[in-house]
Formats: C-alpha cells, structure tokens, sequence
C-alpha cells in the first residue's frame, strides 16, 4: 500500500483499485460463470454450491431473481481469487495479523435492485471492527468486490458513507437503500476488473440498478485467522489440497492465529520446568 491509500483507507475505509483483473481473466470468470447459471438449482445443489435467492420470487416484470452463489467448491478459475496477487498484499497490510479467506461468492444484480445501507462503527459487530493501533490497520474483516461487468452508477453501483468506519453515530439511512443523490453517499462506479476493498465496518450498500443490464461482483472476504468461515463458502473442490499454492492452502485452512514468537506462553513453563 502506497502512503496516499494508507492515508485515504483510513480516512475513508475503502479504496477502488483499477484493473486488478486482466480482460482474459474477467472473460474466462465469466465464461465459467455462465455455464454455472445455465444449471438447474438441483444440477447447483449437486455439485456442492449453494445458490439462494433475494427476493425468493422473481420480479414479476423481469422475471429476474438476485442471487448469490459459493463458488470454491466448483474449483477452477475461481481457485485463483483465494490469493490474487495484486490484492492480497493490501488485506495483509490492512488485517496486520496473520489473515485467512472466509468467503468467496458471486452476487447477481437484476434491474430494479439495490442493497440496503448496513453496518457502521456505531454498530458494535465482533466480525467486522476496523481498528488501526499503533500505526498498522488491525481490521477484522475486509472485502474485496470484483466488477465482473462495467458498472455506471445507474447500473447498480456498489456505495459507501465514506468515514462512516469511524463514526459514533448510528446513520439516519441505516437500512434504506442508498440514494445516489444524498450528498453523504458516494457509489463506486467500476469497469470489470477493477475491485473495490472496504472495511466491514463501512457504512456500504449498492443503489439501485435503473439499468436492463444485470451487475456480476464476486466478493472475496479476509479476516486474522481465528475468525470461523462464512457458512460453506469457503469449502473447496475435490484435489484442492493438492494442487493449491501453499499460500492458498493457508489461506483457506487459517493458518496459527498468532505470529510464531518462540516461547510464546512456553517460556515460563519451561524455565519452571528446568528448575
Ligand atoms: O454490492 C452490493 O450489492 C452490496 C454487497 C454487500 O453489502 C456486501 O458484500 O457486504
């Protein structure tokens, strides 16, 4: 992290990076992500994802239905986000402590849709603090979304209260949907390969898609080791132990939640021990 996204991380708890994603990579996530939503959701239940829906109806006039979908228990392409190399350096500079993956999934963004404003430091929530002590972020949980389609604001652009990391109080648009109208909301337009990290603890959302378009984003979270994986999303395809990177493997297993100081709660016990 250079010292100007160190500054505006803190100051504004997310940053967008542009182009994190090569165009082949964005096409071959797609590709794959096409022939996943071309299955029935028994043929999805059967090869291990979980795909739920929101609303559980569809839109009467689209017939469209947001969704998520784990991803990882397919494997592939998918496997290659776990540690990507332009973006894991900043979830290890902004968690410190030694991190693990806790969620991989795709959402889909039908027109008509937005997300709902949530979270905010007011909001004392254990899985999600931002904290920077001493100099060094010490956050306990950080996203990153990837923009796997160009993403206007009327497109349905992800959106944030910048600051609202920091703030004591609660936001009066708690639990609305952004407008991306209000002075205090600032959308995060994307071209697709660019990923927009934020705190957890962010005040976040998405306004709402005016567009016929449908917005694809897959969300990877990052948290210190002793956080618990979201439900199954992190759970991996069969072989996935074997050919994954050390890194990824670690990055999936958790690795020892604090960093290896010799002697670490041993010390004393030894010392008694040798008399
Ligand atoms: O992009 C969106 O619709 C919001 C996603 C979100 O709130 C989250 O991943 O926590």
């Amino acid at each position: 992290m250079t010292p100007e996204e160190t500054y505006l991380f803190d100051l504004n708890g997310y940053l967008i990076l542009r182009g994190v994603l090569p165009p082949s990579l964005v096409n071959e996530l797609n590709q794959e992500l096409d022939k996943l939503e071309a299955l029935s959701d028994k043929e999805i239940r059967g090869i291990g994802l979980t795909r739920s829906y929101y609303p559980d109806e569809p839109d009467i006039s689209t017939g469209c239905r947001d969704y998520s979908c784990t991803l990882l228990k397919y494997g592939g392409v998918f496997e290659r986000l776990i540690d990507w190399p332009t973006v894991l350096p900043y979830m290890e500079a902004m968690i410190s402590v030694p991190i693990r993956i806790d969620a991989l999934h795709l959402l889909s963004r039908c027109p008509g849709r937005a997300t709902v404003f949530h979270h905010g430091y007011s909001e004392l929530l254990s899985y999600s603090e931002f904290a920077c002590n001493r100099s060094r972020f010490e956050c306990v949980s950080v996203k990153v979304g990837y923009a796997l389609t160009d993403v206007d604001v009327h497109e349905g652009a992800f959106a944030v209260i910048p600051g609202s990391h920091k703030g004591n109080y609660a936001s009066p648009q708690h639990l609305e949907n952004p407008d991306e109208n209000h002075p205090l909301v600032q959308p995060c337009p994307c071209r697709a390969g660019d990923a927009v990290i934020f705190s957890e603890d962010l005040t976040h959302g998405a306004v709402t898609n005016r567009s016929r378009k449908i917005r694809r984003t897959i969300f990877a979270s990052y948290a210190p080791s002793f956080q618990a994986a979201w439900d199954d999303q992190i759970e991996t395809a069969p072989g996935f132990e074997e050919r994954a990177t050390p890194r990824q493997l670690e990055l999936v297993q958790g690795p020892p939640p604090f960093d290896s100081a010799p002697g670490f709660n041993l010390s004393p016990f030894r010392a008694s021990e040798s008399g």
